[in-house]
């Protein structure tokens, strides 16, 4: 049995980010980090993975050299929270009693919902998916082998992380078919159960150009609900018009499954609301009911864009925040919604969109992001795991709000 100043619950992205704060102005042990998995994936190279451009080895580390030196690490899933008595019990029997929380339990991908995907993930199908460990190496595979026929990508009737990701393996797969003289006996398409292509009106002006430019078949509302690896075909159903299905077949399926927060924050009424995620003030990222309890990143209930930069922006507003409400003082940082997602349109560009929780453009860099760079790219894939290594998980990156404001010095 444990107990402790703070507790987090999860050393992801956000949880690690915060902790590395946290041990730096608390004592040693005062916070613990609860997580079981031995490895931490910095889960957005698992595009380029996909794209063949990296193995798996390139995105993880042991968590025992990422999670900060003076945490108490407790390799163990969270049970049962209760945050009325201030404690949780973990799968492993403990009790931890905290004074304050941080709930950092990321998305679940649930691929057992679609029937059919877990089998044809685990045999020679033509499907693949970026969005685990267990397959994003079989994505490539799946490229290099195709020949001819539908290259179908997805995206769920669900929240997800990294809402660009479905669609930025769509662009590598069409560049690589390009490029190996493939293109011609190919049928892209991209099926989304959004209404749009991408949240954000200026980014999505741009991609629909990409898909224009490039004979990419973009249909929406049109979501996955089943697979049959043996004809290898995939069914759709038309989110419009209930009950309308549509079979295509496949030579290559990539899925981007449902997800949902962990099922012990998700059915915990007094914690989460009623989709599940951990019920927090979007601006202060405190939650409603438990002033000592703070939410950050995949699991949060705030309105952003799930990704690891939201996480590094609320890193700080939660740090600061959970640290003014342990010191008796009003909690006044606020989260303005900062996401950013770079959209890898190919082999060599990207368009980086940058937004906050109005869908509102806030671009860091002085010039019009909705271009496809090859600087962006550049960034994607060379600057931005080491900042989050050596930066963000040492309680030293804060998103590019500083960075935004020096280099905007002069234009507006
Ligand atoms: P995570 O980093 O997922 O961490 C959750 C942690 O909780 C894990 O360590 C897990 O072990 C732990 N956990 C789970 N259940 C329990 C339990 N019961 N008890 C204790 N611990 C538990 N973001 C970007 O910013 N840019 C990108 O380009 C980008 N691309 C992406 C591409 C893909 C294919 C994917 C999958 C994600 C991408 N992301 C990207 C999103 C980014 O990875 C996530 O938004 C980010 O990791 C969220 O951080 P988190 O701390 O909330 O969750
Ligand atoms: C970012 O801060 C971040 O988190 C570490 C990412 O996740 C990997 C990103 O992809 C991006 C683009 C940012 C934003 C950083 C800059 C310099 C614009």
């Amino acid at each position: 049995h444990h107990s402790c100043r703070v507790l987090v619950i999860g050393g992801g992205a956000g949880g690690c980010a915060v902790a590395a704060k946290l041990t730096k102005v608390l004592k040693k042990n005062e916070v613990i980090i609860l997580d079981p998995s031995e490895k931490h994936f910095y889960q957005p190279l698992f595009t380029l993975i996909g794209g063949g451009i990296y193995g798996l080895e390139k995105s993880f580390k042991f968590q025992k050299d990422v999670l900060p030196e003076d945490a108490k690490w407790i390799q163990d899933k969270v049970q049962q929270l209760s945050p009325k008595s201030n404690e949780v019990i973990t799968a492993g029997g403990d009790t931890i009693k905290y004074d304050f929380l941080l709930l950092a339990l990321g998305l679940e991908t649930n691929y057992e919902k679609i029937p059919g995907l877990l089998e044809a993930l685990q045999t020679d199908s033509g499907v693949c998916s970026n969005y685990s460990d267990k397959y994003v190496e079989k994505t490539f595979k799946v490229m290099k082998n195709f020949d001819s026929g539908n290259a179908i990508f997805t995206y769920p009737d669900s929240p997800v992380k990294c809402p660009g990701a479905p669609q930025k393996i769509c662009y590598l797969t069409e560049d690589y078919l390009r490029k190996n003289g493939k293109r011609d006996k190919a049928n892209i398409i991209y099926n989304s159960s959004l209404p749009v292509i991408f949240g954000v009106k200026k980014y999505a002006d741009a991609l629909w150009k990409v898909v224009e430019g490039r004979n990419i078949e973009v249909n929406l509302r049109t979501n996955l609900i089943e697979v049959k690896p043996d004809k290898k075909e995939a069914i759709f159903e038309n989110l419009d018009k209930p009950g309308e299905k549509k079979v295509y077949e496949f030579s290559m399926l990539h899925v981007t499954p449902p997800m949902s927060t962990p099922a012990v924050l998700r059915t915990n009424k007094e914690l989460s609301n009623s989709t599940g995620f951990a019920d927090v003030n979007p601006d202060s990222l405190q939650h409603v009911n438990f002033p000592n309890v703070f939410a950050i990143g995949d699991c949060s209930s705030s309105p952003n864009s799930k990704t690891a930069a939201a996480a590094a922006a609320q890193s700080v507003v939660v740090f600061k925040n959970l640290m003014d409400e342990m010191n008796g003082r009003k909690v006044t940082k606020k989260y303005d919604g900062y996401a950013s997602c770079p959209l890898v349109t190919g082999y060599n560009k990207c368009i980086l969109a940058e937004f906050d929780y109005k869908l509102q453009p806030l671009e860091t860099f002085p010039i019009d992001q909705d271009k496809e760079m090859i600087s962006m790219y550049l960034m994607k894939k060379l600057f931005m795991p080491p900042l989050y290594w050596n930066l963000m998980m040492k309680g030293y990156w804060n998103g590019p709000a500083v960075m935004r404001k020096i280099l905007h010095l002069g234009f507006k």
